[in-house]
């Protein structure tokens, strides 16, 4: 048994579209909970204007009843209200009347960085806004809906996901952060940044060393990295621990079979091993410059500047949601497949016959 996420839609379509398979019956959804993980991914200084026209909140079209899950396929959607700003551009089907509204004209005009340039090339397309419209960040809202989702299965075993930017544009200060996003912006520039996440309560033994596919600590790097401008990710102390002796790179065991410390970030082949899960992402700045770099128009192939279009100045806040949804994600799907169940009663029953067969052995933290 296993979690299975497809999402769909693009920046100003109709809608972005979560379906997620494999959850267990009678989980309880908090719908104030998925539409404040979605008001917290829209959240963070230096957002696009783009961000007041979207109220992100999540509607549910199958597999909920009364707030709890049926085990079927559920499916989540956000709604773009920006969408109505596009009728002609984005229309689904092919427009009828006069051009009006917005994304009337082609762009040929690919950002370095982004996904216009390899995604026309591959797909055949004319228009680079084609490739961009699904490419966006903006799709990650389907991805945090399927995150909350993905947390209240958690809460159930006690796990519990958090993630914070740690550094923006090289800053590590709340003040510092917030002097240089409007320094960029002044600089018609861009920032990246450092999420850090931490998973507290899961037991040891999720994922397995048994095939590399089946190992924790890459699902979770792959599923970070897929995130849109996430150029690294570190488990533990990541790099560092390439420039450290043995002596001083692993986390010595105590009775109670506590650790002394965490480089690990707790995973250790493939599995958590009961400490705190920890991993960091870095972002690099984001391909919407308002000073645009140089590209080539498409059309003449000639020299050219990108594409200015309205964009944020930095997303690392939003970063942090996204990353969050992402790692419940991966840690409720090894959770699944490690206790299975058809309803969520026969989850977390088989998690309590673990943690009481371990127990002689292994104790939680308290
Ligand atoms: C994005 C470009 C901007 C961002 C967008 C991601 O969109 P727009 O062109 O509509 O202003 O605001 O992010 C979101 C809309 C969002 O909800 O996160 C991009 O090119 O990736």
């Amino acid at each position: 048994m296993s979690l299975g996420l497809t999402t769909a839609g693009e920046s100003h379509g109709p809608a972005l579209v979560a379906i997620v398979t494999g959850l267990p019956a009678g989980l309880e959804i908090d719908r104030a909970a998925v539409d404040d993980d979605l008001r917290r991914r829209q959240q963070g200084y230096g957002r696009s204007p783009r961000q007041k026209l979207e109220t992100d909140t999540v509607d549910v079209l199958s597999g909920l009843r009364h707030g709890r899950t049926l085990g079927t396929p559920l499916t989540l959607v956000v709604w773009n209200k920006d969408h109505a700003n596009w009728p002609w551009g984005m229309s689904p089907w092919p427009p009828e009347g006069e051009p009006s509204g917005k994304g009337v004209k082609k762009v040929t005009l690919p950002r370095p960085g982004h996904a216009d340039l390899a995604g026309i090339l591959k797909y055949g397309h004319d228009d680079v806004r084609n490739a961009l419209e699904r490419a966006s960040a903006r799709h990650t809202a389907a991805h945090v809906a399927a995150g909350a989702v993905a947390k209240a299965l958690l809460a159930r075993i006690g796990v519990r996901v958090e993630a914070r930017a740690v550094e923006i544009g090289g800053e590590t200060t709340d003040a510092g952060m917030k002097a240089i996003t409007d320094e960029a912006r002044k600089a018609k520039d861009t920032l990246g940044g450092v999420v850090e996440v931490v998973a507290t309560g899961a037991p040891p033994g999720l994922g397995s060393y048994a095939e590399r596919s089946d190992r924790l600590d890459g699902r979770l790097a792959a599923t970070l990295m897929a995130i849109q401008a996430v150029k690294g990710v570190e488990v533990g102390d990541g790099f560092d621990l390439a420039r450290r002796r043995g002596i001083e790179a692993h986390d010595e065991i105590e009775p109670g079979l506590r650790r002394r410390t965490n480089r690990a970030g707790g995973l250790e082949a493939g599995m958590t091993n009961g400490e705190p899960v920890v991993l960091r992402a870095a972002m690099k700045p984001l391909p919407t410059l308002m000073k645009p770099l140089d590209s080539v128009d498409l059309a003449t192939g000639e020299a050219a500047q990108a594409l200015v279009e309205r964009s944020d100045v930095q997303a690392v806040e939003a970063l942090a949601v996204i990353v969050e949804a992402a790692v419940a994600w991966e840690l409720a799907r090894a959770a699944r497949e490690k206790f299975g169940g058809d309803a969520i009663d026969d989850l977390v029953a088989a998690h309590a016959a673990y943690i009481e067969r371990i127990a002689p052995l292994w104790q939680p933290p308290a």
